[in-house]
């Protein structure tokens, strides 16, 4: 560090937060925290180590700064974020690229040196009047192959205290690492409050993510998918180096399915928002590694994953006691969690679409004093909690909490899922016939159709690669490629299964239960392990009608009838093949560098689909593959 900026960070920092700071030996850390401070300008700053006197430093700050409030049950707490600040904000998500580098249509860039411009411009002086906080975390589980340490600065002391419960503790990891340490930086505020505490300037709401930098600003905004540093931002910036090195960086989450005589298969799983991601993660008498996020490295002739964060941002809504038995317990015990835009009662409790009781009459809201029938500004009706509203806790405070959560050698992976929302062509579980086949067919083919979650037209379809699309940092082709290339020089890869919890008949019912997807998991888990036979049809193997039963049987107690099995089953030719036709399309005309063996495996999918379709129709029950196993 230069004597300018050791003189600086003296003069600015308590002599107890010099000492903190100053006791990591990285200087490139110093010159940072120091330029953000000398731009930012806050009116006080508080270096958090991890102890715990100093994380509660923080979590009682968010209460004295009003961005969080108390509730009736011991260490919840309750946090709004603006009305029109819910969700993550795509449009004013920027990629800082120098001239020259293309990232492809679907990515989001602006000029490196406008956007650090326009991005300084806001950040002058916006910390004045409100205290920042410098807070050391670490990605993946400490002292792994898999950490990335993390400095995160902010005026949000909701923000640092949601990222205690969701990240491992970094401050020591930094001062280990000292100067080989190759950290990502964010520099987030939440801009001027009004007196609500919410962010008041969103038409300035900005996420700029510098990927050569490994540094990720977020400014007035307050909603976690943009402010969380670790969580989001990261992400971007992870997906950027892992491509360097040759490892994946998935929105997926990891569990361990048991299997008998006390096996655990770990899987992860990738899914779009408000697909069954996180109530798969916690399936009951399963148990959770992670329910968002991984990291996937090769050691030897194995994957290896791990769970980025430690902790759960969860959507809340339908959350209930019969469907979600675990979350249900964790969300009504005295372990600390955050709310964010559900419904504070006059009793200090909270209520959110979809939880059991009668809905109450009146509170107070993301919309401010709520009462039924509420109208905003545009004329729509304010429901009682946001649909995005969320909960944040840790994972240790859960009962189903796998043992192996911060095994800093990651877990061993068996099996990889993509799932979406398809009301018309997948069957419900399938096995892809290998790597290539399943990276192709079910990960970079991933569609899901659009949700009331989602602002626009209900029951559209949206190309989602890997649901990873929010997130890619590296042109699609490029992303698609390493995916390829990570299987394909194993001997054994991991095995890739799609799923589809939304299929419906033709009356539009939806042809499985919620539960039903315990019973995919199993038979996913007997596959890995030969365990099973299976059916091939022209897009993979689907289960037997036999087995089924069996594990309805045993895991759901239920009788699983042939009529179900048929409905469920059979392959939608038609519907099938108008996917690989979308599919095409889209690589051909939106993504660069598409690898070319996609195009075969698309085109033989599509000849087995009309091979299929000259022998026995436009729609295959699964009985007629029978002599073709
Ligand atoms: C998602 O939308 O995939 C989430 C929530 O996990 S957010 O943090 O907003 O990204
Ligand atoms: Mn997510």
């Amino acid at each position: 560090m230069s004597e300018k900026t050791n003189e600086f960070l003296k003069n600015r920092l308590s002599e107890e937060d010099y000492r903190k700071l100053l006791a990591i030996d990285k200087p490139e850390m110093h010159e940072f925290v120091a330029d953000y401070i000398e731009l930012c300008n806050p009116d006080g700053i508080f270096v958090a180590t991890d102890s715990p006197d100093d994380i509660r430093y923080v979590r009682e700050a968010a209460i004295r700064n009003g961005e969080e409030d108390r509730l009736t049950i011991r260490e919840h707490t309750i946090h709004f974020d603006g009305y029109y600040d819910q969700a993550r904000d795509k449009a004013r998500t920027k990629f800082l690229v120098r001239s020259g580098v293309d990232l492809g249509p679907n990515l989001n860039t602006i000029d490196k040196e406008k956007g650090e411009r326009e991005i300084r411009e806001i950040l002058k002086d916006i910390m004045s009047g409100h205290e920042l906080y410098v807070r050391f975390f670490c990605l993946g589980p400490v002292n792994s192959e898999f950490s990335i340490p993390c400095v995160q600065l902010t005026d949000s002391a909701y923000v640092a205290h949601s990222e205690d419960l969701l990240y491992r503790r970094g401050y020591e990891e930094f001062k280990h690492r000292g100067r080989s340490a190759r950290f990502f930086k964010f520099v987030h505020s939440a801009g001027e409050l009004d007196e609500r505490m919410v962010s008041k300037n969103i038409d300035k709401r900005r996420i700029y993510i510098d990927c050569e930098g490994a540094i990720v600003y977020s400014v007035n905004t307050q909603y976690g998918g943009n402010t969380i540093g670790l969580k989001k931002p990261a992400m971007r910036l992870a997906i950027h180096r892992a491509q360097k090195e040759g490892w994946l960086n998935e929105h997926m989450l990891v569990v361990a399915v048991h299997g008998p005589n006390n096996r655990k298969t770990f899987f992860t799983g990738a899914f779009p928002s408000l697909c069954g991601k996180t109530s798969t993660a916690m399936i009951p008498e399963e148990s959770i590694v992670g329910d968002d996020i991984s990291y996937i490295r090769k050691r030897g002739d194995k994957a290896y994953a791990v769970n980025v964060e430690a902790g759960i941002f969860g959507i809340i809504m339908g959350i209930n006691s019969k469907d979600d038995p675990i979350t249900w317990e964790a969300l009504h015990s005295p372990n600390e969690i955050i709310f964010s835009n559900v419904l504070v009662t006059e009793d200090k409790g909270v209520y959110w679409i979809g939880k059991d009781g009668k809905m109450p009459r009146k509170g107070i809201n993301h919309s401010g004093e709520w009462t039924p029938g509420k109208r905003d500004a545009e004329g729509n009706e304010i429901t009682p909690s946001h649909k995005n509203a969320r909960f944040t806790t840790a994972l240790k405070d859960l009962k189903n909490a796998d043992p192996r959560l911060h095994d800093p050698d990651g877990v061993e992976l068996s099996g990889v899922i993509y799932g979406g929302r398809d009301s018309d062509t997948c069957v419900p579980v399938l096995e892809a016939f290998d790597w290539t086949h399943g990276i192709i067919t079910k990960g970079a083919s991933l569609e899901s159709e659009t949700t009331a979650a989602t602002l626009g037209k209900e029951g559209v379809r949206k190309f989602n690669p890997m649901s990873n699309l929010d997130f890619l940092s590296v042109p699609i082709g490029k992303y698609i490629d390493m995916n390829l290339k990570f299987g394909s020089s194993m001997k054994k890869p991991p095995r890739i299964f799609g799923v589809n919890y939304f299929l419906k008949d033709e009356g539009g019912n939806f042809t499985n239960e919620k539960t039903d997807k315990k019973v995919w998991l199993k038979w996913m888990e007997l596959r890995v392990h030969d365990e099973v036979g299976a059916i091939k049809t022209p897009t993979g193997y689907i289960p037997r009608y036999e087995d089924l039963k069996k594990l309805f049987r045993e895991v759901l107690n239920k009788d699983y009838s042939r009529d179900d099995y048929v409905k469920q089953f059979t392959i939608r030719v038609p519907e099938n093949l108008a996917k690989i036709d979308r599919i095409k399309k889209i690589y051909e005309t939106t993504v660069a560098n598409t690898p070319p063996v996609l195009f075969e495996v698309l085109k033989g999918e599509r000849e087995r689909l009309v091979k299929a379709r000259e022998k026995y129709g436009d729609y295959i029950t699964p009985d007629r593959w029978e002599g073709e196993r």
